[in-house]
């Protein structure tokens, strides 16, 4: 067998495709009995928002129905909204949030 007989085989690179990890949007809803100054607190607390954006964020939500609080890996939005609802419920407040997939 000669040098040139030697088949050479295309180096094919196969690049492995990650898939980014889906995001996770925190959603908040009003409710008609949980305190504006809590759900703020919770808001500066839980998600280490400023003062005036957890107000802006509670308002949005007592106005709208319901705000984006942030959107984060699944994790840790689902993390929050369990430290968030806790806090809540030790304070005897239905406050309400959920971690959703973002489309
Ligand atoms: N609607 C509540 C009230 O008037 C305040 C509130 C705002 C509650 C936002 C929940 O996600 C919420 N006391």
């Amino acid at each position: 067998m000669s040098d040139k007989d030697i088949a050479l085989k295309p180096k094919t690179v196969t690049k492995p495709k990650l898939e980014r990890p889906r995001l996770y949007k925190v959603i908040l809803y009003n409710d008609d009995y949980t305190p504006r100054e809590f759900v703020t607190v919770v808001l500066k607390v839980v998600f280490r928002m400023s003062n005036e954006a957890g107000y802006r964020v509670m308002m949005t939500a007592h106005k709208l129905g319901s705000a984006v609080v942030v959107v984060c890996a699944k994790d840790i939005a689902e993390t929050k909204v369990a430290e968030a609802m806790d806090l809540a419920k030790e304070a005897g407040f239905p406050l309400m949030l959920k971690a959703e997939p973002e489309e």
